[in-house]
């Protein structure tokens, strides 16, 4: 194996001995070869210029695919080989049809290779990875899109699962992923491609944007308990607002609570899911303190996406659920039926054996910051900012993690000067959101507008302050970015800020191990990006550049 997909790979440059994130060898040649047969399938699909419109269930199937492979979503073996086969057959089947259209010597490999074994699988996973190109330049761009692609296709999964669908989206994936295998591609071309996939990261983030708001409301400023109530609880994590909704609705009138964990927390924010009196709160803090944290929720745990922990502790193992795209092997994981829903029974039946969780925090957060909701405050920030009172934003969004040099981001976020607010999307907000860092004239110091795909949001909040100080220039307004990475859903934030146009993006804790070192002074000199320092001197140099 060889992984560098993450912040937290090992000793900064690639895990090979197994995952610091739980991965095991055999799991991440088996990823990797399920990415490698999804590639096959773009290459058909580019060469034989199919119709994706045509394709619905093949493009269904790759967002799923896409979305297993991300950082800590699926560490299930046997769901990923059931996958691998099903894509082979699905690539085999597609390239009957393109017959007519495209030789199969003109195919590369990954869309032609054949496996009769399971020996023949695990062997063709070994070669399937990363170090498969030797140009590392070459490789850092390709790996650098392909991760960007992970990270729309889990964007745009979600979408999908609120009905919202684009066939230019599906479109690109192929065309991308296809592009990684192109060895005719010049390093330009394929750094061309890369801005493409931060455009088509908009389009992705944009449309499920439409698709939460459509279905659940504009989020607005909400209170959250942090408490917990006297009922057994059921605790969600992940970022699938559908699931939730459907847990809610199963868990009407049997007296359990309904608490969210981690990236699920701004689910409070949506109007449409105040109604249900049983969603007691959010439980916790970011993903990587659940190995505590579900032993005192004493419930059963439903992972809609990642970040899933490995659980060491085998009766928190018991009380693991998985849907969608996650799964743990030995938790039960919760298809859905042709129409979509999904039986949380066995969970639900669970939850009413077990005890209420154990109190870890009281009090509330406050939330709902997402475009609609600023852009009614937009009068009193403007004011605030003409009169001085609040001199710069400063954009903290992206994920949170285990290691300790992240600590950076709490006392960066202590030590901001009085008069600068954060702006916040994802679980990197769990350094700083219960800090008691005030407010400037009724405006909290900390907005935290959502997931981290409503970074989508903060874009668009900038994009308005723009219009309304009549700048030509969105760098010009007084914004700063302080972004924490994790995984590949926070690639294509970043492909997609840079796409509008972002500059001096700083990236932290590290800059990613898969940039080459002439990848990474490209997107230093044409878009400014740098990593991180100390607290002190950052908050200078950023209050110093205006
Ligand atoms: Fe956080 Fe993990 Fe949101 Fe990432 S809960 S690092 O998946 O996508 O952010
Ligand atoms: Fe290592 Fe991260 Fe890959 Fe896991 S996802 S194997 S921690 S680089």
């Amino acid at each position: 194996m060889f992984c560098y997909q993450c912040q937290e790979t090992a000793r900064g440059t690639g895990c090979e001995f197994g995952g610091v994130c739980g991965k095991s060898e055999e799991l991440a040649d088996l990823q990797d070869l399920l990415i490698y047969t999804v590639k096959g399938i773009s290459d058909i699909v580019v060469k034989g210029k199919m119709d994706v419109g045509l394709l619905r269930d093949v493009n269904h199937e790759v967002l799923k695919c896409l979305f297993m492979t991300i950082t800590n979503a699926n560490f299930d073996d046997d769901i990923i080989i059931q996958k691998i086969k099903e894509m082979i057959s699905i690539r085999d089947h597609l390239r009957e049809e393109i017959r007519e259209k495209a030789l199969e010597e003109d195919l590369h490999d990954a869309a032609t290779f054949e496996v009769k074994s399971m020996n023949d699988l695990v062997f063709k996973a070994s070669y399937a990875g990363v170090m498969a190109k030797e140009n590392e330049d070459i490789r850092s761009l390709r790996q650098l899109i392909t991760f960007g692609i992970k990270g729309l296709a889990a964007y745009t999964h979600h979408a999908r699962n609120l009905g919202k669908e684009k066939d230019a989206l599906y479109a690109f994936i192929y065309e991308a992923l296809a592009g990684t295998l192109n060895d005719m591609l010049s390093a330009e071309e394929l750094i061309a491609l890369t801005m493409k996939t931060g455009q088509f990261g908009v389009t992705a983030m944009a449309l499920l944007d439409e698709g939460n708001t459509s279905k659940y409301g504009n989020p607005e400023i909400t209170e959250v308990s942090i408490g917990v109530r006297e009922n057994p609880g059921i605790l969600v994590s992940g970022h699938d607002l559908t699931d939730l909704e459907q847990l809610l609705e199963q868990t009407q009138g049997t007296g359990i609570d309904v608490y969210t964990h981690s990236e699920m927390l701004p689910a409070h924010y949506y109007p449409a899911f105040k109604k249900y009196g049983n969603f007691a709160g959010n439980y916790g803090n970011a993903w990587w303190k659940q190995t505590e944290e579900f032993v005192t929720f004493k419930g059963p745990i439903l992972f809609t996406t990642n970040c899933i922990v490995p659980p060491d502790d085998e009766e928190v193992r018991s009380r693991i659920f998985t849907t969608g795209a996650s799964g743990y092997p030995g938790c039960i994981h919760i298809e859905a039926d042709d129409s979509g829903r999904k039986d949380f029974s066995k969970i639900i039946e669970m939850a009413k054996t077990l005890e209420a969780p154990t109190e870890i925090e009281t009090g509330k957060i406050v939330g709902g910051f997402a475009h609609e909701q600023v852009f009614t405050l937009a009068d009193k920030v403007v004011e605030a900012v003409k009169s001085g009172a609040i001199r710069k934003f400063f954009v903290m969004a992206g994920c949170d993690g285990r290691m300790k040099s992240r600590e950076y981001y709490t006392q960066f976020a202590q030590r901001l000067p009085r008069d600068t607010v954060i702006l916040t999307a994802g679980c990197a907000k769990f350094r700083y959101n219960k800090l008691d860092l005030g407010d400037i004239g009724g405006i909290p110091r900390v907005l935290d507008a959502g997931q981290c795909n409503d970074s989508y949001s903060l874009a668009l909040i900038a994009l308005k302050l723009k219009e309304i100080f009549e700048l030509n220039d969105i760098n010009d307004l007084p914004i700063a970015y302080n972004i924490a990475w994790y995984e590949q859903k926070a690639v294509i934030v970043l492909l997609a800020l840079l796409y509008l146009g972002v500059k001096n993006i700083h990236l932290g804790p590290t800059l990613p191990a898969f940039l080459s070192p002439n990848v990474a002074k490209i997107l230093v000199d044409t878009f400014g990006i740098a990593g991180i320092g100390t607290v002190d001197e950052d908050i200078e140099m950023f209050l110093g550049v205006s």
